[in-house]
């Protein structure tokens, strides 16, 4: 069979040659000491482009967002997240399990909590109740389809947190496609937030690795937490090193993963059976219902995987598309004639 076209996540892709070589090339050290300038290196860059004072390279995103939320909150302790929020529905539970943590879910279904529906169930804590301390938002926002939070919705969520004095974590695995996507840079969304985590194994095509960013004392208290998750690493300066190119060199490219995502939603959106608008689709996620007497969700990842095609069940009646590095128009449109021939046959 001819190469797949793997477009059930962006976390498929692979490290560019820039980023091979920048690896067999990279300096390291002990990073557990501090002493790797790659990670160094990194750490700063990461600091710089989100604004915040510091950053701290964890191994994925989900170690990333357990850091950050448990470095802001006790066991008891509340945290506000959409009810589809990946942090809640996709990573293990970690933030209660290990934790402790509670979590208050509201509705998020254009991607993002209601900032004024946050700031309604925001309690200080009492001698019965648990206190909120944390808000978690995500952007761009996966399950929604890769949606970007728009900035007026930040700042209002900004505004909530600090009437009640209360902190905002930023699941920004994705944050630069959002960035991309409203033509800012990425520290106009990250302004709005206290902390939060970026991936570099996603769009951006590094192999490993998240960054948590934030204050210095958030910092230094992140780190505590990444080595009670085993997560402290030594000569990590080898793919910190790719890292450093992601951000170099594949951030502005995202921009084509949009434009091929749209193509492909606008190609699902003719195909009857598959439910898109293409208007909705801003990053590279492509989100469609499937609603077919011939195919349903649930069998159209297997039946197009015949044909050469991946992609993703998404839940009820979903089917999940990503667009990455390595995604031609071409390789769009023999997908969208996949999906036409199994949603003709069955
Ligand atoms: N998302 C993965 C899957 O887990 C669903 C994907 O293929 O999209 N936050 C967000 C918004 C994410 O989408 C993901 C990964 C993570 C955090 C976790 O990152 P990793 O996989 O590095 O732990």
């Amino acid at each position: 069979m001819a190469d797949l076209i793997d477009l059930r996540s962006d976390t498929v892709t692979k490290p560019t040659r820039a980023m091979r070589e920048a690896m067999y090339r990279a300096e390291v050290g002990d990073d557990v000491y501090g002493e790797d300038p790659s990670v160094n290196a990194l750490q700063a860059r990461a600091a710089e482009l989100t604004g915040k004072e510091a950053a701290l390279l964890v191994a994925s995103g989900t170690m990333g967002n357990l850091v950050c939320v448990t470095a802001q909150c006790r066991a008891g302790d509340e945290v506000i997240v959409g009810q589809t929020a990946h942090v809640f529905q996709n990573e293990v539970g970690g933030i209660a399990a290990i934790g402790g943590v509670l979590t208050h879910t509201l509705s998020d279904g254009p991607g993002y909590v209601d900032p004024d529906a946050a700031a309604a169930v925001i309690h200080p804590g009492s001698l019965h109740a648990p206190g909120t301390r944390l808000i978690c938002v995500e952007d761009t926002h996966n399950r929604a389809g890769g949606a970007v939070v728009p900035l007026d919705v930040l700042a209002r969520m900004r505004q909530v947190a600090d009437e009640h004095g209360i902190r905002i974590h930023l699941d920004g695995a994705r944050v630069f496609n959002a960035a991309v996507a409203l033509g800012v840079a990425a520290e106009e969304i990250t302004r709005h937030a206290d902390t939060l985590t970026f991936c570099l194994s996603k769009g951006l095509s590094a192999p490993v690795g998240s960054l948590v960013c934030g204050d210095r004392a958030f910092i230094d208290e992140a780190q505590r937490k990444r080595k009670v998750y085993g997560g402290g690493m030594r000569q990590a300066g080898v793919f910190a090193a790719a890292g450093l190119v992601a951000l170099d060199e594949m951030i502005d490219r995202l921009a084509d993963d949009h434009v091929t995502s749209r193509r492909l939603a606008e190609g699902l959106a003719e195909i009857s059976g598959s439910e898109i608008d293409p208007e909705t689709v801003r990053t590279n996620i492509v989100i469609c219902q499937v609603e077919s007497p011939v195919c349903d969700a649930k069998a159209l990842p297997g039946l197009l995987r015949e044909k050469g095609v991946l992609a993703g069940y998404n839940g009820t009646n979903r089917v999940r598309f990503v667009t990455h590095h390595g995604i031609t128009t071409g390789d769009v449109d023999k997908a969208l004639m996949a999906v036409r021939s199994v949603m003709a046959s069955g």
